[in-house]
């Protein structure tokens, strides 16, 4: 994970607030980071013509995505946990919010929509679960609307949670790859915990529904887990190579406060164990011969995994 000793970049700051008097504080709180050898989460733009994601980092794990439509200046908001950073992003965008799209009702998600929404009142907000806060569209599998001029499908992704949304988001006409807002149910190399549901529901999830959307489509998730999802990955394919250059990258990556995301979904078949569940290496693993058993057991096996420091 992030460099930060299980800190926070909030905690981090007030870390530092605390070490060093008001009147002493001469350098950013940046340079001080970099001083102390501790990451702070960045911020980081995805920017094509008509399409924008900023990732917002939050919580100590999470990230929040603002989706900006190009042409019309609309923006949404996936997962808004810290609707104050997402007000300053908004504003430093100068663009107008009208749309929350909540993945799924955990708190780590959900639990900032009641404070956006006071905050600008008006907001649609999105989700495919009684559950979510301040729900004021309840969506299923294949349900269309738009963002401005982008058009997203939402995805019924049930397992982790049994409402869980993904939201696929497309450009007419576009030569652009589109985007898909994953939450807990993809990760860079991983998946989501199944907390509401099955094996069966997840190799639905990722093999058929996420799987089949167009391979150079941009993956945006829930968490930066990509570290500790790949020494997993590893573990189950100590000899795919491309799992270990992907692992060296990421640490870089993490170690500079950077995020590891987005990928792609094409990426996502060459080092996600769970996203191949169909290839003979990753079978023999947990010594099974089809797919659905070989992703129950996979995350059964994740469930116990103790993470290496290396
Ligand atoms: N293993 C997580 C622990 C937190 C956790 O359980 N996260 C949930 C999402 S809020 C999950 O589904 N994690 C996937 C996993 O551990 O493989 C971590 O790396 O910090
Ligand atoms: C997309 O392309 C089709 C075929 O060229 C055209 O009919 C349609 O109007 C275009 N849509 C937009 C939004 O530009
Ligand atoms: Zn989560």
């Amino acid at each position: 994970q992030v460099n930060t000793g299980g800190l926070s970049g909030k905690k981090t700051r007030a870390l530092l607030h605390n070490l060093l008097p008001d009147c002493h504080f001469r350098f950013s709180l940046w340079e001080l980071a970099a001083l102390l050898h501790t990451a702070v989460r960045k911020s980081y733009l995805v920017e094509q013509a008509n399409m924008r994601v900023e990732l917002l980092p939050a919580l100590t794990d999470n990230y929040m995505y603002l989706l900006i439509d190009v042409d019309s200046r609309e923006a949404a908001i996936v997962d808004p946990v810290e609707p104050i950073k997402v007000v300053e992003a908004v504003r430093k965008h100068g663009v107008k919010l009208t749309t929350i799209l909540t993945t799924h009702h955990h708190w780590d998600h959900a639990s900032g929509n009641e404070k956006m929404v006071k905050l600008m009142p008006g907001l649609r907000v999105y989700g495919g679960d009684d559950r979510v806060d301040a729900i004021t569209k309840k969506v299923s599998h294949s349900n269309t609307f738009k963002v401005g001029s982008l058009n997203v499908k939402c995805l019924l992704t049930p397992c982790h949670t049994t409402g869980h949304i993904c939201y696929y988001v497309t450009k007419e006409n576009s030569t652009e790859p589109p985007a898909v807002f994953t939450g807990d149910t993809l990760f860079v190399a991983g998946c989501g915990k199944f907390f509401e549901g099955t094996a069966e529901q997840m190799y639905k999830a990722l093999i058929e529904i996420l799987g089949r959307l167009p391979p150079e489509t941009r993956v945006y998730c829930g968490h930066e887990y990509t570290v500790s999802n790949l020494k997993f990955a590893r573990h189950v394919e100590p000899d795919n190579e491309v799992i270990q250059k992907k692992l060296a990258w990421a640490k870089e990556k993490c170690s500079n406060g950077e995020p590891t995301i987005p990928s792609t979904l094409a990426d996502e078949f060459t080092f996600n164990p769970f996203m191949r569940v169909k290839e003979t290496s990753v079978q023999e693993h947990v010594k099974q011969t089809d797919p659905i058993e070989t992703m129950r057991n996979l995350r059964k096996e994740k469930d116990g995994f103790r993470v290496p420091k290396e």
